[in-house]
C-alpha cells in the first residue's frame, strides 16, 4: 500500500528581504534551480520544487503582488491577483524582526480578496525574544485570516520543515507534475516555451486564441555544434492544430524559424528545433491556469 501523492502550487510572497529565497533554498537544499537572470516575459517564476516520494511542491512567485510601483502597473497586479486564487496554497512571508509597514500592508490589501488558504510564516525568529512573537501574531491576525501561522527561521531552518510537512498535507491529492530533475534546467524550458509561444501568437493572431500551451519536451546536447530541443504546441482543436501547421506546413516553419533564433541566443549555441503540434481538448478547462504556471504534461 502507498500512500496518495499529494502535490500543488504554492506562491511565496513578501516584501524584498524577508527570506523567501532562503527559504526556498532551505527546503530545496542543494538542488535549488538557479533562476535565470535573463528578463522573464513571463508572469510566474518558478522559484522551486520541492519533490520527495509523497508529494511535490512547486514554489512560484508573483513578482506584481508586492511591486506597488511595479512600471508594469495594474496588469501585473492584477494578473498576480488571478494567479492567488489559482494555487493550491499561499505562503506570506514577513519578518519578525520589522514592524508591519507599507509594503506589507499593500500585500495584506491584495490578499483580502483571495480564496485560498493562506499561511502567515514569521521568518528570522532567530532574531527575536521569542515572547516578542505573540504580538506580532496577534497585529497580522487582525488583518487576515490565516490557515497557520509559523513562525521560523528560514537561515537556521527552525520549523522549517514542520511547516513543510504540514503544507504537503494540506495540498490535494495530485500528479507528480515535474519529474524530480526537472528543477536544474526548468527555467530554460519554460523561457523556451514562452518563446514559442510568443511566436505562434505573434504570426497566428486571432485565428488561434490564446488557448495555446507549449511544453518543452527536452532539451539536449546534439552535437558539439547543436543542441537539439524539442517542444510541443498544444492546442483544443483540430481546426487549430491545421491553422497552426498552415499548407504544407508553412506557419510552423516559419513559427520555428522566429523561435529558433531566439531560443539561440537564450542558450548562446546553435539548435536544433523540433516543433510538434498536439490537440489536447478542453485543456484550459483544468483546475489552475497550467499553462501561466510553467505546468509540464
Ligand atoms: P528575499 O528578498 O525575500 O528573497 O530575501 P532573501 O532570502 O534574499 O534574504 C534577505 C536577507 O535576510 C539575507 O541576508 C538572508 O541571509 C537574511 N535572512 C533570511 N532568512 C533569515 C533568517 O531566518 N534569519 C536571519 N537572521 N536572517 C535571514
Ligand atoms: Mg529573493
Ligand atoms: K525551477
Amino acid at each position: 500500500m502507498t500512500n496518495a501523492f499529494h502535490s500543488g502550487f504554492v506562491a511565496i510572497i513578501g516584501r524584498p528581504n524577508v527570506g523567501k529565497s532562503t527559504f526556498i533554498n532551505h527546503v530545496i537544499g542543494q538542488k535549488i534551480a538557479i533562476m535565470s537572470d535573463k528578463p522573464q516575459t513571463t508572469r510566474n517564476k518558478i522559484q522551486g520544487i520541492y519533490t520527495t516520494d509523497e508529494s511535490q511542491i512547486i514554489f512560484i512567485d508573483t513578482p506584481g503582488i508586492h511591486k506597488p510601483q511595479s512600471k508594469l502597473g495594474d496588469f501585473m497586479v492584477d494578473s498576480a491577483l488571478s494567479t492567488l486564487n489559482e494555487v493550491d496554497a499561499v505562503l506570506f512571508m514577513v519578518n519578525a524582526t520589522q514592524k508591519r509597514g507599507k509594503g506589507d500592508d499593500f500585500i495584506i490589501k491584495r490578499l483580502q480578496n483571495v480564496k485560498k488558504p493562506i499561511y502567515l510564516v514569521i521568518n528570522k525568529i532567530d532574531q527575536v525574544h521569542p515572547d516578542d512573537l505573540l504580538p506580532i501574531v496577534d497585529d497580522y491576525r487582525q488583518t487576515l485570516e490565516f490557515q497557520e501561522v509559523y513562525p521560523i527561521s528560514a537561515l537556521k531552518g527552525n520549523n522549517v520543515s514542520e511547516l513543510v510537512n504540514n503544507l504537503v498535507t494540506d495540498l490535494p491529492e495530485g500528479p507528480q507534475f515535474y519529474p524530480e530533475d526537472e528543477i536544474t534546467d526548468h527555467p530554460e524550458r519554460f523561457i523556451i516555451s514562452e518563446l514559442v509561444r510568443e511566436k505562434v501568437n505573434q504570426l497566428t493572431r486571432e485565428e488561434v486564441p490564446h488557448s495555446v500551451a507549449v511544453v518543452t519536451e527536452r532539451v539536449k546536447r546534439q552535437d558539439e555544434e547543436k543542441i537539439r530541443v524539442s517542444a510541443s504546441i498544444i492546442v483544443e482543436r483540430n481546426s487549430q492544430k491545421g491553422i497552426i501547421i498552415g499548407k504544407g506546413g508553412k506557419m510552423l516553419k516559419r513559427i520555428g524559424t522566429l523561435a529558433r533564433k531566439d531560443i539561440e541566443t537564450l542558450l548562446g549555441d546553435k539548435v536544433y528545433l523540433e516543433l510538434w503540434v498536439k490537440v489536447q481538448e478542453n485543456w484550459k478547462d483544468r483546475k489552475t491556469d497550467l499553462q501561466s504556471l510553467g505546468y509540464k504534461q
